[in-house]
């Protein structure tokens, strides 16, 4: 992680890494997506709470299958993502040596008319989400890692945060989570696809309803923890039939020493 990646992860809570995938790890993830479109569900609407601004007839998709477990070559673009060498420096630094995947895979699928996500985070009173900065370095709870399989442009909805809330000490009034009052400090994330944006769950965030008609939102998430902690239920075994000594590592139980380190290549 480079030191003006630590500069701004630590600001804002969030960072945008564009191009981490290749093209045609890209255009593999989104075949997968299709071949695959059997195995998603709308989930019914009620993420977005009663925000008359977040509202939309619909909910987002999602898979009823976990795409780690998909046949080759489907699942490959999914493995790739889960313990992708630049997500490993990244999380080296921000979860520590030793972190764990906590839950994910999720795909988000927004159509036009998916509705939003009220926004959540910000000085929240679950322990397993927080920033803190001590012994000269950062320490983060549970942090996100959503891959883009298609573009955001601006103003499209998708992925929005209120930079630097996950070290705010108020709560986020009520207006502000559900959008009905502006204070100018909610922003939307462009990114292109194949880009990383990675996330601290203690900052205020969740999503906009998807504005275009012509291309989907697509965004893989997968949710990391500290070697030490669970935020979700404790994996029972990794799924992958064949898995690589980092999937094997990144899918043990929360503990306090003696996990593996993964090296970042
Ligand atoms: O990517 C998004 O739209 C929001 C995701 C979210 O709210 C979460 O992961 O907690």
């Amino acid at each position: 992680m480079t030191d003006n990646e630590k500069f701004l992860f630590d600001l804002r809570g969030y960072h945008v890494l564009p191009d981490v995938l290749t093209e045609d790890e890209v255009a593999l993830a989104n075949e997968a997506v299709e071949t695959h479109e059997h195995l998603i569900r709308n989930r019914p609407a009620g993420l977005a709470q009663d925000s008359e601004q977040l509202r939309r007839e619909n909910g987002r998709g999602e898979f009823r299958q976990n795409p780690l477990t998909f046949d080759r070559p489907w699942c490959e673009p999914f493995r790739r993502m889960l313990a992708h060498e630049r997500l490993i420096d990244l999380f080296n630094e921000i979860l520590g040596p030793g972190f764990r995947l906590d839950h994910g895979p999720g795909l988000i699928r927004m159509e036009r008319g998916t509705e939003g996500h009220w926004l959540h985070g910000g000085a929240t009173h679950d322990p397993s989400q927080y920033h803190n900065f001590r012994h000269g370095r950062m320490e983060a709870g549970l942090c996100v890692a959503a891959w883009q399989l298609t573009e955001v442009k601006p103003g499209d909805g998708g992925f929005a945060c209120v930079p630097g809330s996950h070290k705010s000490n108020y709560r986020p009034p009520r207006s502000v989570v559900a959008l009905e009052d502006d204070l100018g400090c909610v922003e939307q994330l462009p990114a292109g696809p194949g880009s990383l944006v990675i996330f601290n769950e203690a900052l205020v965030h969740g999503t906009l309803p998807w504005e275009p008609d012509d291309r989907e939102r697509r965004s893989v998430l997968f949710k990391y923890s500290p070697g030490y902690l669970s935020w979700g239920s404790p994996h029972a075994e990794c799924p992958i039939a064949d898995p690589t000594p980092a999937e094997v590592a990144l899918y043990e139980p929360p503990r306090r020493t003696g996990r593996t380190k993964l090296p970042a290549e």
